[in-house]
């Protein structure tokens, strides 16, 4: 069994170099970011003749480091107006962006997260801007951090990503999970790893500090400091990759754990009262927000849903230890 267990892992190990040119490929180019900047400027000058104060932020994917070329980006406005409620700012927005010649300018005031769209016809940049969801901004300062750690992370959050892309499991409107979910769980299993891949920066002595809604994020961000954190631990990104599809098809115990990147492990569904249905969140698949712990990013999954996602991960598992061409059949498109 020995044996063959090695000779699995040798056969899995050969996947390397297919692997890391998928990542590649997947990797924005550097004037894609600049582009991203100038935006950003341009749109900052528009609010500040509205809102003298008030400032953008960038947040998700183009900000978190685990964006693919081509992302929309997503915008926070910071502001302080008391006398304007959410809806109104928004309104308020779309008509400033909308006078400057900004294409398919829309308020969507009752989203779950409401936001105005819009297309800037220069850049052919797609962005949503939200109001004052600064939690947003500090967890995209949590995930590039630990990006910055140990370059494994980045490669499978990349990876996992644009297999739940091809394989439709990245839809939170038909139940399956947000990129954000998909990055926590990335991040959850490399602090698993024995010895570890990635440390758990938020038991660690907080260097960064900053409340937020009522809510307390701190952490350590001083992570130049931890580049070697993960060098004792050799696992390729393909052995790692198969391991993490191995931990969601067939480890993961769904009845009873809630994963948590704030703890760095489990967390017991019956301690976050996560054991029952509560309105439409029914808590299938568990996973803690960093910060808004009373979060499950799971919550979007249903029972049909929850099946699908589970085939996908032994699928993806079996994929890796069996197929004979498996960074293709990996990603066939569902
Ligand atoms: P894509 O590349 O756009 O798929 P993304 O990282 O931009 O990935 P999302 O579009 O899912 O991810 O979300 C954008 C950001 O919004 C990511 C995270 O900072 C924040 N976010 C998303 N969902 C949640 C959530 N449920 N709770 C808290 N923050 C969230
Ligand atoms: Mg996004």
């Amino acid at each position: 069994l020995r044996r063959r267990l090695v000779e699995c892992r040798y056969a899995i190990d050969k996947l390397v170099p297919h692997l890391l040119s998928i990542y590649q490929s997947l990797i924005p180019p550097e004037d894609e970011k600049a582009k991203q900047k100038q935006l950003l400027l341009s749109l900052e000058k528009l609010v500040n003749k509205q809102w003298p104060k008030a400032q953008l932020h960038i947040y998700g994917s183009c900000a978190n480091s685990f964006g693919v070329s081509n992302s929309d980006i997503d915008i926070c406005l910071a502001i302080d107006d008391a006398d304007l409620s959410k809806s109104d700012i928004l309104l308020k927005l779309a008509d400033i962006l909308q006078s400057d010649n900004l294409q398919n300018v829309q308020a969507l005031t009752h989203a779950r997260v409401p936001i105005v769209k819009l297309m800037d016809p220069i850049s052919g940049i797609s962005c949503d801007i939200c109001v004052n969801n600064l939690l947003a901004v500090v967890n995209t300062k949590l995930l590039r951090d630990y990006a910055k750690i140990d370059d494994r992370l980045r490669q499978l959050a990349f990876i996992v990503k644009h297999w739940a892309k091809s394989r439709r499991v990245n839809e939170t409107y038909r139940g399956t999970l947000s990129s954000y979910a998909y990055v926590l769980m990335c991040i959850y299993f490399l602090q698993q790893r024995k010895p570890a891949i990635l440390p758990c920066l938020q038991q660690m002595e907080a260097t960064y500090a900053i409340t937020v809604d009522n809510t307390t994020c701190a952490f350590f961000d001083q992570v130049e400091r931890l580049r070697d954190f993960g060098a004792h631990n050799k696992e390729s990104i393909a052995y790692l990759l198969w391991a993490f599809f191995h931990y969601w098809a067939y480890c993961h115990d769904y009845t009873n754990d809630v994963i948590s990147i704030r703890t760095g492990g489990i967390i017991s569904k019956r301690l976050k009262d996560w054991t029952r249905r509560i309105g439409n969140d029914r808590h299938l698949i568990c996973i803690e927000d960093p910060f808004e712990i009373e979060h499950d990013l799971g919550r979007v999954v249903d029972k049909f849903s929850i099946k699908i996602l589970r085939e996908e991960f032994e699928r993806a598992a079996d994929i890796l230890q069996f197929d004979p061409n498996p960074c293709v059949t990996l990603f066939e498109p569902y």
